[in-house]
């Protein structure tokens, strides 16, 4: 059976602040949460909306080596970045705070210190590797070394980049540290782990029999961790930035910060509500839901839960975890790292005032049930198709041909026709199925239903035709304005979660403040209602405006793959199966000069040379056209293989072979004597 719930809490996951977010983040978590605390408030429903940035963790760490600077600066940087890009796409939290923060560090200090007190935790001793210059010891991201499977030397101790293996820092062929580049030592260290198997038998009961109601990517990634059975979970580390360890011998340790992150969402709370919190997390008829990212499931549906199961006192577990897919950009996985990203400060900057068209884009586009992708031409074709010509344009008129026809008045509503019942008989179905989709997280059908709101009204008017009946039956054009008005005003509230500005301009311009409740009645404007200035709702986006988006990601793409091609070239053959002096006595290689060059008809590659050997003048066809024009050629003094049996190559006889160095992406330069020597002298 449902359970009635009083109030809900919605927390978001705490953005790491080490960068900008983007669009992947917005997608995957806190537009559909916004949608649906919205969603609830419009329905008068009590709600606490918490977020805040997460700034502790290694990443945060190594950003501030990289710019020389310290931590503290790269959190105060990019947490008021993020805040204000959150507030800028209308995303307004009760409270946005920050894990730097005095109450959350005494919170998760004393969170662990109680379960520590009670016992709750193991300690395990093991090997970690340490930098004996640095005198630190070093995360997983702080070594670097060569890969195993694919031979990459910037491999990172968890990961490499390149292949996309998943390393420890034990398979990395020679180690090296980032902070000193001395190689590492092993030393043994000491954790307190959080022995999660103990939860297992509860956690069974808790969520795969009783929350079969969430989304199945959940659920499942849930049940594979439990089926591949629980391990203790180290909820220390041995670093310098983050919560310290508060117990005694635990210097130079701080706490996972996977273990004070999610306490920070208490922490974000208590701040705000000094003296109520405890009823938004202690309390059964508080409803918890957290969104999240689908790498985030383990931790707030196994690791968290547990944690709070360990504490006690009253702590609510949530109710639900909607946790998405992960949105791609054009095709490809979004990456910070390499600047594949579409970054929400800088799109608040090239489309100011667009805020609703990329929350728009990003809903009708949400990797709910798996990963979707944005591309720039998808989001101008449902600006320009849907909410300008559908929304925009069936408001712009309804809008319009009063102020024309009524001087902006709500004209009464005369006898109805079956046209006009039809179409509102549709609102109080769409809503229903609205209300069924939010209820459910699933914003992206509850907003086809929105839509399908807006669709009914434009068909309806260019079905009715007011500005032609208007010529003939002004009682009539009336009627046709004044449902329409309606369906304007069930629209500026179905909206409301979705694109919130353009829902309060319309409410601005309807001169109405309306609430869910009155969505799909009959009547939401009285006649005789005196509307404001028309305003148009979305405006066209054009080819240039995405070009310039395009042309961006473009040179991103290029220079990554110039990086790769560099790289690439850096890469060596291992060296070849030993042969014998005799063996390669029997090489003639010797010095020889370009005398003629041209380009072998119908190819790209193949240059025809005429060689001076010493020895004779002679033809050798050559695959180095693609490195070199034949006017480079002539006139070089090259080495070649003299007694390389001849081969006929498109029909030219080819006798010997030029000696090229080839590096690794494939490109080849001529072998030439340091100073030039006579042709025919033997390179041996
Ligand atoms: N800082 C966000 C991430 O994985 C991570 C969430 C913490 S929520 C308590 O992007
Ligand atoms: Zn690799």
């Amino acid at each position: 059976m449902e359970k009635e719930f009083k109030r809900t809490l919605v927390t978001c996951a705490l953005p790491y602040a080490n960068g900008p977010i983007h669009i992947g983040h917005l997608a995957g978590v806190y537009v559909p949460a916004d949608i649906y605390v919205r969603y609830l408030r419009l329905r008068g429903r009590e709600v606490l909306y918490v977020c805040g940035s997460d700034e502790h963790g290694v990443p945060i760490t190594i950003k501030a080596r990289q710019q020389g600077c310290s931590p503290q600066d790269i959190v105060d940087r990019y947490h008021g970045i993020i805040k204000d890009s959150f507030e800028g796409l209308g995303i307004h939290f009760d409270i946005y705070g920050r894990t730097s923060s005095e109450v959350h560090h005494r919170n998760a200090a004393e969170f662990f210190r109680k379960l520590y007190d009670e016992g709750k935790f193991i300690t395990r001793e093991s090997e970690q590797y340490y930098d004996p210059e640095a005198k630190q010891f070093l995360a997983d991201r702080y070594i670097v070394g060569t890969c195993p499977k694919c031979g990459n030397e910037g491999a990172y101790g968890d990961q490499c980049e390149k292949c996309g293996s998943t390393l420890s820092p034990e398979e990395l062929i020679n180690p090296k540290s980032k902070l000193s580049g001395a190689a590492p030592v092993k030393k043994k260290t000491t954790h307190w782990y959080l022995p999660l198997q103990d939860y297992e038998p509860w956690l069974r009961e808790w969520i795969l029999e009783g929350h079969q109601e969430w989304r199945t990517n959940v659920y499942g990634q849930v049940k594979s961790w439990l089926d591949g059975g629980l391990q203790p979970r180290a909820v220390t580390r041995d670093l310098d930035w983050g919560v310290p360890v508060p117990v005694e011998g635990a210097e130079g340790k701080v706490l996972y910060v996977w273990f004070d992150a999610p306490i920070g969402y208490i922490s974000n709370t208590q701040e705000l509500l000094p003296d109520s919190w405890e009823k938004w997390w202690k309390s059964p008829e508080t409803r918890l839901v957290h969104f999240i990212g689908k790498d985030n499931i383990v931790f707030h549906c196994i690791v968290f839960p547990a944690m709070l199961k360990a504490y006690g006192d009253g702590y609510i577990l949530p109710d639900n975890v909607p946790a998405n897919e992960f949105l791609n950009l054009e095709g490809d996985k979004i990456s910070t790292s390499r600047g594949w990203a579409v970054w929400a400060h800088e799109y608040l900057q090239d489309f100011p005032g667009k805020q609703d068209v990329l929350r728009y884009v990003l809903t009708a586009n949400a990797p709910q049930t798996s990963d979707n992708d944005f591309s720039w031409k998808d989001f101008q074709s449902r600006n320009n198709s849907e909410l300008v010509a559908v929304f925009g344009n069936f408001v712009n008129r309804a809008m319009v041909l009063t102020h024309k026809y009524f001087g902006g008045k709500v004209p009464v509503c005369g006898n109805l026709e079956d046209v006009d019942r039809e179409a509102l008989a549709q609102i109080p179905q769409l809503k229903a199925s609205m209300e069924k989709n939010l209820e459910e997280f699933k914003f992206r059908e509850a907003l086809k239903d929105a839509m399908g709101i807006a669709r009914v009204g434009n068909k309806y008017i260019s079905d009715t035709e007011p500005w032609k009946v208007a010529k003939t039956d002004l009682a009539r054009t009336g009627t046709i304005l004044n449902i329409s008005l309606q369906i304007c005003a069930d629209l500026a509230i179905a909206f409301e979660p979705f694109t919130p500005f353009a829902a309060q301009r319309l409410r601005t311009m309807l001169g109405s403040a309306l609430n869910w409740d009155v969505l799909g009645r009959p009547v939401l404007l009285p006649a005789g209602h005196q509307l404001g200035t028309p305003e148009l709702l979305f405006a066209k986006i054009e080819d240039d405006a995405i070009q310039v988006q395009l042309d961006r990601l473009a040179r991103i793409r290029a220079e990554r793959e110039e990086a790769a091609r560099a790289e690439a070239a850096l890469q060596v053959e291992p060296q070849k199966e030993e042969c014998s002096f005799e063996e390669f006595e029997k090489m003639d290689i010797r010095t020889a000069t370009v005398l003629e060059a041209e380009r072998v008809p119908k190819t790209d590659k193949l240059l025809k040379l005429t060689i001076d050997t010493g020895i004779d003048r002679r033809t050798i066809v050559s695959g180095i056209a693609a490195y070199y024009t034949p006017e480079q050629m002539v006139g070089k003094q090259i080495c070649i293989l003299a007694n390389l049996k001849p081969r006929v190559i498109r029909g030219i006889e080819s006798r010997g072979m030029i000696l090229m160095a080839k590096q690794g992406d494939g490109s080849m330069r001529f072998i030439t004597p340091q100073e030039a020597v006579c042709n025919g002298a033997i390179v041996g």
